[in-house]
């Protein structure tokens, strides 16, 4: 009998005294405090594009240090010291695609990048994460997993008040950008498995969450299928 389809058992719970837990919560730890961090930069960065937005996007930007901070307390309490050099590695592709889409006033991109892809890209993490989590982990990851959504929203009501304008824009940023998140995955599947996490619920979670938002900004099926194809071909 399939067991992932089963609530999660003691069994599927990992050891996280382990030094192989450890060395990948390293790791996966980093991801998320830098993450977390870019996301930051990522929203205040925005104001400058969008001057109006300063109250909300402040907002948005005081949730992920607060997420940062969660995410820090958690790899203290398994005695883990975060790679952070590997963890700025793993984000750079993205990261500098933002910082030239912001250089070029593209507020879409950006929007895209941040709001869509990365926000898309935490629900999932975190919605895998919460059953095989440790319970000082599980508890402030499932209060972290609500703001996310709340970011997710805030990019998808902006972009949606004006698909017939930048719908092109969304397109171009995700043929450039999916390319990249489909790698970060495939990088991070090894340590993710060591938390028993799987590649395949990562990749579906992702999808859900970025489809839904595609569609709820006016997007029809059509577009989403070849839109997701990006991260097929390149
Ligand atoms: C923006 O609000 C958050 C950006 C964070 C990006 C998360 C990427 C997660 C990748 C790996 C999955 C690990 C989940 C475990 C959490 C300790
Ligand atoms: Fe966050
Ligand atoms: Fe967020």
């Amino acid at each position: 009998m399939a067991s992932s389809v089963l609530a999660p058992t003691a069994e599927e719970i990992p050891d996280f005294s382990t030094e192989a837990y450890k060395s990948a919560y390293s790791r996966i730890n980093a991801i998320v405090i830098e993450g977390e961090q870019e996301a930051y930069d990522n929203y205040l960065s925005l104001v400058t594009l969008l001057p109006d937005q300063q109250e909300s996007l402040g907002q948005l930007a005081r949730m992920e240090l607060k997420h940062m901070k969660g995410f820090q307390a958690c790899g203290k309490n398994l005695g883990v010291e975060p790679d952070m050099a590997f963890a700025k590695t793993f984000f750079a592709p993205l990261h500098n695609n933002f910082e030239t889409a912001l250089a070029e006033g593209k507020v879409v991109s950006c929007l895209v990048i941040q709001a869509l892809m990365i926000e898309a890209f935490a629900i999932a993490a975190y919605h895998i994460y919460i059953p095989v989590a440790d319970p000082f982990a599980r508890k402030i990851t499932e209060g972290v997993v609500k703001d996310e959504y709340t970011h997710l929203n805030y990019g998808q009501e902006w972009l949606k008040a004006r698909f017939e304008d930048v719908r092109g824009e969304i397109e171009q940023a995700n043929k450039i950008n999916l390319p990249i998140i489909r790698r970060m995955l495939d990088q991070v599947a090894d340590d993710a498995a060591v938390l028993h996490m799987e590649k395949e619920s990562l990749i579906e979670d992702f999808l859900i969450a970025y489809q839904e938002a595609l569609m709820e900004i006016g997007f029809a099926s059509r577009d989403l299928a070849r839109m997701s194809a990006a991260a097929l071909v390149a």
